[in-house]
């Protein structure tokens, strides 16, 4: 059963590698479920398992401004998530004969709730460490409604959380937990890191509260900053024929 897990995340990877700019890594929907209220609980067994997808500052330059030449590109919704569908479902189409069940970040049930929790599901994978007021000691918000936020170890808040896959028939009973590297150690920055995360979100500076490997480019940062209407006449090629 263990091979049948690590079997069915190399094959996810083989479509979402870390060159195009995505990471990969496996839950089982029991530790997901077990920190939520049971309203937004996945409804599947405990060892089901869970696969949650993170893009990384690449995915700008090597999946999605290729996307967005190719013929694939229908610009229909969103272009980054359309990008990150059509991936995912490269990353499906290598299961012909099982169910994989998709949820992305943006998805919502009839009452208007997430589907996922992407942050949950990527604390409880080990993958990056979701800091929320209860992990502030002295919490000096009072009523505020404070929005966590994860922190990745080497992209910092330089990355996105897409979405999961659900194999609903993989059982990852074995499958052991790892905790997420805990990389904004002291009270002090855990309140500048929340502070800046719903306070000021639009200078970015929380995305640099732990030094990083690798950030946005510049072409990234402009697309993002522009209206969506602009977004896509910013992009620049380089050309293929002289
Ligand atoms: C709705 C939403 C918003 C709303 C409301 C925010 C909110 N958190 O509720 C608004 C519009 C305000 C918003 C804004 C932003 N958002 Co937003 N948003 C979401 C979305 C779609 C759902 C979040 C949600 O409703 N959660 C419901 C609440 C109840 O969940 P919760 O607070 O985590 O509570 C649960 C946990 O506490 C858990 N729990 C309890 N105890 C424990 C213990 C442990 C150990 C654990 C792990 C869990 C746990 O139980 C609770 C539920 O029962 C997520 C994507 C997703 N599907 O998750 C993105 C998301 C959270 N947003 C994101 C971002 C980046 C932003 C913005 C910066 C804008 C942007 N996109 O650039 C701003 C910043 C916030 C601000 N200052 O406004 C990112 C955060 C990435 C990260 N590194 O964490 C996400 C994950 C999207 C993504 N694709 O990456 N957002």
């Amino acid at each position: 059963a263990a091979a049948r897990v690590r079997h069915v995340e190399e094959k996810v990877r083989g479509s979402l590698p870390p060159r195009l700019g995505f990471e990969v890594y496996p839950f089982k929907v029991g530790w997901y479920n077990g920190h939520l209220k049971p309203s937004f609980h996945l409804p599947y067994p405990a060892d089901t398992l869970g696969l949650v997808v993170f893009s990384t500052p690449r995915m700008f330059t090597n999946a999605f401004k290729p996307f967005i030449k190719s013929q694939r590109f229908q610009n229909i919704r969103d272009p980054i998530d359309e990008c990150v569908a059509y991936y995912f479902s490269l990353a499906r189409e290598n299961f012909p004969d099982e169910k994989v069940d998709i949820m992305y970040d943006y998805d919502l049930l009839p009452n208007r709730r997430p589907k996922v929790l992407v942050q949950t599901a990527a604390h409880v994978a080990g993958a990056a460490y979701y800091y929320q007021r209860t992990d502030v000691k002295k919490d000096p918000w009072g009523e505020k409604k404070i929005y966590g936020v994860c922190i990745h170890p080497r992209y910092g808040g330089w990355f996105a959380i897409r979405g999961v896959l659900i194999f609903p028939d993989v059982e990852a009973a074995a499958l052991e937990q790892r905790a997420p590297i805990d990389c904004v150690e002291t009270d002090e920055k855990r309140i500048e890191l929340l502070e800046r995360f719903n306070f000021h979100w639009r200078d970015w500076s929380y995305r640099d509260v732990v030094e990083v490997e690798e950030s946005y480019s510049e072409e990234q940062r402009l697309y993002f900053a522009t209206p969506p209407g602009e977004r896509l006449k910013l992009l620049r090629f380089e050309e293929d024929e002289p």
